[in-house]
């Protein structure tokens, strides 16, 4: 297995349910991809169930594990995965791991879902904004932002000229593949329910997809979008029969989808621009 893709995906642990390393690990592995996963905090369920308990990991431990790994010689990735990050140490702690993870292989790939909320309200502390800015994206080969974390990183300008239908999501992604710039744009029909940790989902999927096609975006965009859409149509439909409302019911249904996972039914083409 010493050739494999292999993954270092610092993100949340949940007990039960399915955010962070639990969204992400699942689908990776499906797709042939050692994961090693550090668990940034360890609660009970995600924060969207409104009461949780657990612990946080800390930026010194962080560094241990780090220590540990490097001792042993174990820090060889081919990609490091971040996500949500709560703290500005834990994410200047993360610059140090791209470093220290970049000296062992300068070809990493740093895939980075830039964490900072949604829907015009932040999640995380204020001062990430900055970090994020000029300490991490920086150091990042690809990122994820939503259309509000990409309006907050690039300068606090309102996106607005790709106003869509409102029954659609509208998908922007760009790419350099040598010195060439690719663009897609993919119209993703909007499912009526709020899901938690499909973010998470996505960045693993997309990382996935960029490696296994040589960073070919049009056929990962669209392979990464229609795993999301089946996993997504799956819990919207499990949602519905479990007839109970409640946080619970709204859960991924990702093992169930093993096999959306491993070969993806392109259903949305993206468009070249
Ligand atoms: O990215 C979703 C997520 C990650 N980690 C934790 C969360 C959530 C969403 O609620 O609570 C701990």
């Amino acid at each position: 297995a010493g050739n494999w893709p292999r993954v270092l995906s610092i993100q949340s642990h949940v007990v039960s349910g399915y955010v962070g390393n639990k969204s992400a690990t699942f689908p990776l592995q499906v797709l042939g991809f050692e994961v090693d996963t550090i668990n940034s905090v360890q609660f009970s369920n995600h924060t969207g169930y409104g009461y949780w308990k657990g612990q946080v990991l800390h930026e010194n431990e962080l560094a241990e594990l780090m220590d540990g790994l490097h001792h042993n010689r174990l820090d060889h990735y081919t990609h490091l995965l971040t996500g949500y990050v709560g703290s500005a140490s834990f994410l200047k702690q993360i610059a140090q791991v791209v470093q220290q993870l970049r000296k062992i292989n300068p070809n990493l790939v740093y895939v980075c879902d830039p964490v900072l909320g949604d829907n015009g309200k932040l999640y995380v502390p204020e001062e990430l904004v900055g970090i994020y800015r000029n300490t991490i994206l920086p150091l990042a080969d690809i990122i994820t932002p939503n259309q509000f974390e990409a309006e907050l990183l690039s300068g606090g300008k309102p996106i607005k000229s790709k106003e869509d239908a409102w029954n659609n999501l509208l998908g922007l992604a760009s790419n350099w593949n040598g010195d060439r710039k690719a663009s897609v744009t993919i119209n993703i029909p909007k499912i009526p329910l709020s899901f938690t940790g499909s973010g998470d989902l996505f960045a693993a999927v997309f990382l996935a997809w960029m490696t296994k096609s040589n960073n070919e975006l049009k056929t990962s965009i669209e392979k990464t979008v229609s795993t999301l859409q089946a996993v997504l149509k799956r819990t919207y439909q499990h949602a519905k029969e479990s007839g109970k409302t409640g946080m619970f019911n709204l859960e991924l249904q990702l093992i169930q989808c093993k096999n959306e996972i491993e070969n993806p039914q392109v259903s949305i083409e993206a468009t070249l621009l």
